[in-house]
């Protein structure tokens, strides 16, 4: 742009700003946000990037990743790329949800702030890998309560009584 005093003047595209020595444009969060992902503030020095609420600054200063990945990113320095981080994040949503393969549980599935929790009906127990449900033997313990014979079912167990005897209403005593 020429000056009225007979000088040229240098000028900007949008979004970006003159810099000090009147020749050089910088970037401003009016152009792309100034690369930033979540917000942007303009600064003597450039655009600063910011995050909302539960995620933080990426050591690349632009991009936002959740904080809990945040203290595994500086745990695990080998894993930087966001893309990693990314995937890390949906595969943990996907498994960790009862509305998927009922999140691995053999029966019952709660979604909790912790993750999901499998349990298991009246007569079966949740095995060590947390979701496996196993009948209970109830013969293996005082023969199950039976007088006389006890055979276990899956998922509750049957008292029976040698010959000439009669199972009573308690389903227990002969
Ligand atoms: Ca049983």
């Amino acid at each position: 742009r020429e000056t009225p005093k007979g000088g040229v003047a240098c000028e900007c595209r949008p979004g970006f700003e003159l810099a000090k020595n009147q020749r050089d444009c910088t970037l401003t969060c009016n152009y792309g946000n100034g690369g930033c992902q979540h917000t942007c503030d303009d600064t003597e020095t450039g655009p600063e990037c910011g995050c909302h609420q539960k995620y933080a600054l990426h050591s690349d200063g632009k991009t936002c990743i959740e904080k809990d990945e945040a203290a595994i990113e500086s745990s695990e320095y080998n894993a930087t790329s966001v893309a990693d981080v990314d995937k890390r994040v949906k595969r943990r949503l996907l498994m960790e949800t009862c509305a998927v393969n009922n999140g691995g549980c053999d029966r019952t599935c709660k979604d909790t702030a912790t993750g999901v929790r499998c349990s298991c009906p009246v007569g079966f127990t949740l095995q060590p890998d947390g979701k496996t449900c196993k009948d209970i033997d109830e013969c293996l313990s005082n023969n199950g309560g039976c007088d006389h014979f006890c055979r276990n079912t899956v998922g509750s167990f049957e008292c029976s009584c040698q010959k000439g005897y009669k199972l009573l209403t308690d389903e227990r005593t002969c």
